[in-house]
């Protein structure tokens, strides 16, 4: 494989120099990744613990995926929804009959997906709920994460994310997450359409909702005649030990929203989900992108799917998330840093003793990149544990040995 003859300190530099400064990265510059374990450009190694934020549950370069991308690129990359391609229908029956929905919309981004989504509650809420034209509502949740693009941010409440990009979309009502006094008197207005959410909140630090927040949440909108629009961008496909975090309650949201790990991180693939009642508000011509559905991204995405199901990822994931949790609650006991544990399969978080406006955490990942371990902080104070679903126990032991020995060093 050819790489630049460059060397760390010079690739950030390069970025530095021609690249926006829209990252503050943990200063490590990866060259190669395979499974769990990446490679800088001076051939450290480390243990991958974020996955590209869970764009890489299958692990880095999973030779099943490099040869499903190698194959088709070799016959048809894209030929844009003016015609049809051999690769599409084969991959909506999959996802349809892997998932359980009538029809599938691909996109390409977790955010296009999301905005794909925002369109078709919308439509609905028109077309069968019978709201007022341009009155659509959709509620949001308080430290929600679901894109960057400025009809998403309209309903953020970070201002990391929102801070000089308006003026804002009207119509969404955002109120607590967790709370269903909250959600039962938002859905209260007709002209509500769809309740947004995350099962589990990524960014906001791996916030995990109360037991049965999401049948009670799905029962309320079913009340009202709303549509649950559940993002699982990142919760979805096995990350949280289950195949869907959604799949804990036994919920079927109205909409399902999906990306990142679809592709294994071989390729952008984001995809939406719904039954025909709703999927078939839009007509053609109403809604699409040139990349969606592209053969490409439909030869890696069924490959990826396979992946999981094969390698049985799903289970993997809640073994070694419970393993996870209870070496950190066992060591919590000896260490005044860690505050608390909390996520559920391999979507786990440490928050540290420390103020969010603290570096605390941040100093705690760097020192876990000299010590051969890859994650980074959220939100000041709270580290993020996300590896790909295939860690082996015998490297998930080696990680949490990483782990406590970094974090004892500082207290
Ligand atoms: C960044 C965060 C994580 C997501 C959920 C939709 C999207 C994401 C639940 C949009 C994307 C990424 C975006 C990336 C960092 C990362 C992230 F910190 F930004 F919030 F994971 F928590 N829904 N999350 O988590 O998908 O358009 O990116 O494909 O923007 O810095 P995307």
């Amino acid at each position: 494989m050819t790489t630049l003859t460059l060397n760390s300190k010079e690739a950030i530099a390069l970025e530095d120099q021609y690249g926006a400064h829209n990252y503050h990265p943990i200063p490590v510059v990866l060259d190669r990744g395979e499974g769990a374990l990446v490679w800088d450009l001076e051939g450290k190694q480390y243990y991958d613990f974020l996955a590209a934020y869970s764009a890489v549950n299958q692990g880095h370069c999973h030779p099943r995926l490099v040869n499903a991308l190698i194959n088709q690129a070799k016959s048809m990359t894209l030929t844009s929804r003016a015609f049809y391609n051999s690769r599409l229908g084969e991959c909506e029956r999959f996802m349809a009959d892997y998932f359980g929905y009538d029809k599938v919309l691909m996109m390409n981004s977790g955010a296009e997906a999301n905005e794909t989504a925002i369109k078709l509650a919308r439509k609905w809420g028109y077309e069968k709920k019978g709201i007022p034209s341009n009155e659509a509502v959709i509620v949001a949740v308080r430290k929600n994460f679901h894109g960057r693009t400025t009809t998403i941010i309209s309903a953020s409440t970070d201002p990391s994310s929102t801070t000089n990009f308006g003026p804002f979309m009207p119509g969404f009502q955002v109120i607590e997450y967790n709370n269903l006094e909250a959600l039962e008197k938002a859905l209260q207005n007709p002209n509500v359409c769809g309740f947004w959410v995350e099962p589990i909140q990524g960014e906001a630090g791996v916030q995990v909702p109360q037991d049965g927040y999401l049948s009670k949440a799905f029962a309320l909108c079913e009340e009202r005649n709303v549509l649950l629009m559940l993002d699982e961008v990142q919760t979805g496909l096995g990350r949280t030990g289950k195949l869907l975090a959604s799949d804990y309650e036994g919920v079927k949201p109205h909409i399902l929203i999906l990306g990142k790990a679809l592709s294994g991180g071989l390729y952008p693939v984001s995809a939406v989900l719904a039954n025909d009642d709703v999927m078939l508000v839009i007509k053609p011509g109403e809604h699409g992108s040139t990349f969606g559905g592209n053969p490409l991204a439909c030869a890696v995405t069924i490959e990826a799917l396979s992946i999981i199901k094969d390698e049985n990822l799903v289970e993997n994931s809640f073994r070694l998330g419970e393993l996870f949790r209870a070496r950190m609650n066992a060591f919590k006991t000896k260490t005044k840093v860690v505050k608390e544990v909390r996520g559920k399969g391999l979507m786990n978080a440490v928050e540290v003793n420390d103020s969010p406006k603290g570096n605390l955490a941040w100093n705690i990942c760097l020192a876990l990149k000299e010590n051969g371990l890859l994650a980074k902080p959220t939100h000041g104070n709270i580290i993020r544990f996300t590896p790909p679903l295939i860690l082996t126990e015998e490297q998930m032991h080696e990680c949490c040995d990483i782990i406590e020995k970094t974090i004892l060093a500082f207290g």
